[in-house]
């Protein structure tokens, strides 16, 4: 037990009792393209439009283990790619059919669980320890899971196998492609310790120098820490840092139906008196909201404001759509709305908080054209990124 100020926290302590496996394919959108076009197989394929169709200006989605010998990766401009790889395949993405073979890919997740928690067009969680199939040992489950990924879509993945998710996500990536990897409790302590501070999650870019300045290299570095260090170093992912890097991460497996909302706030004191400056903060939220249903790929038809006045009385309204929508534009378009009707500057705001629900996961992402774009075409979506 320890004491910080007013709080105490117990140390945490190791639940080794779940079963949870994160799956991520093997270079995605390229393997794809490799399984359906044989002659691209064993050569370098860049899935980006090639740069001379594109005056140059199109970014890579990912590139084949082949191409990636000469260091093509995913984000890097097409330009650069071929300048590396000039002898590479270019070919461009095709999304809509991305999707539809990921949804394969879940389709076979959930004959062996329910307990499916999507990250990306290519990865998952799930959680194993009770799975239909009644197989006792998790290592099964993915060694199962991963053939009938091969055998029936011709595909290949990598696993990890632990008891929790942030090592089970760092685990699936020691043996790509095609591997597996299995890091039990007892193997977590040494695993962590040798750990790069830069893969412990909530690490950012400032705090991994700063920390290196301070000789913290890796997870025995960072153990070394007290909890009262950690809080100070990371604020407020402190303590799940505190308690990564001994080997406990008790977040669930989330379902779809689960994550049903996403929404953020924020309070202030003084409060706010001025539409202005309410709607400027509304501006922030939007994008922090939008910015956490990006990283879950996610997009949602109803938007919520929280109002929480001086005295503490509160306003919640929502507005449905019948688009899903995902840009913090969006949101805020919605949100400053539902306060210009509803929201009174005059009494002194403590709080405001933007919401987005009736979440569904983003589909054909490149393709369509939102209401609001639609609305205002000097903000059209891109029809396709690469
Ligand atoms: P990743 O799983 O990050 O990469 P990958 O599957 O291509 O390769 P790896 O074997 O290392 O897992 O991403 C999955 C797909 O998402 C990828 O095939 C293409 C797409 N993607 C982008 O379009 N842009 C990006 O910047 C990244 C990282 C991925
Ligand atoms: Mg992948
Ligand atoms: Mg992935």
């Amino acid at each position: 037990m320890r004491t910080i100020g007013m709080l105490e926290f117990a140390d945490p302590e190791i639940d080794g009792s779940r079963k949870i496996l994160h799956v991520d394919m093997d270079a995605f959108y390229a393997s794809i393209e490799q399984r359906d076009h044989p002659e691209y197989r064993g050569k370098p394929i860049i899935i980006a439009k090639h740069p001379r169709e594109n005056s140059g200006k199109g970014v890579v989605s990912t590139a084949s283990y082949e191409a990636r010998k000469y260091g093509v990766h995913s984000a890097m401009s097409a330009q650069e790619a071929y300048r590396l790889c000039p002898q590479g395949i270019f070919v461009p993405a095709r999304h809509p059919y991305y999707v539809e073979v990921s949804e394969q890919v879940r389709a076979i997740f959930h004959r062996y669980t329910d307990i499916v928690e999507p990250l990306s067009i290519d990865e998952a969680f799930l959680d194993v320890t009770h799975n239909k199939a009644n197989i006792p040992y998790a290592m099964d489950v993915a060694k199962d899971i991963q053939q009938a990924i091969y055998k029936e879509l011709h595909l290949t993945c990598s696993i990890g196998v632990s008891y929790n998710k942030f090592i089970a996500k760092l685990a699936s990536d020691i043996n790509k492609p095609f591997g597996m990897t299995i890091i039990t409790p007892k193997r977590a302590e040494a695993f962590l310790e040798q750990l790069p501070i830069e893969d412990f999650y909530g690490i950012g870019k400032q705090s991994v120098a700063k920390l290196h300045d301070h000789h913290i290299f890796n997870g025995a570095d960072l153990k070394a820490l007290s909890q009262d260090d950690c809080l100070k170093l990371f604020g407020k992912t402190g303590l799940a840092i505190y308690e990564r890097v001994r080997g406990v991460d008790n977040r669930p497996v989330k379902t779809q139906r689960q994550r049903k909302s996403i929404g953020k706030e924020r309070t202030f004191y003084p409060f706010l008196y001025h539409d202005d400056d309410i709607e400027s903060t509304l501006r922030l939220i939007a994008q922090k909201v939008s910015e956490a249903l990006a990283k879950k790929a996610l997009h949602g038809k109803v938007v919520t404001i929280k109002i929480r006045y001086a005295d503490f009385t509160t306003l919640t309204r929502q507005k449905s759509l019948i688009d899903p929508i995902k840009a913090a534009d969006e949101i805020y378009f919605y949100a400053v709305d539902l306060y210009r009707e509803y929201g009174q500057s005059d009494q002194g705001v403590r709080l405001l908080g933007i919401t987005v629900s009736d979440l569904s996961d983003v589909l054909f992402e490149n393709v369509r054209l939102s209401l609001y774009a639609k609305k205002n075409d000097k903000n059209e979506e891109k029809i396709d990124d690469n």
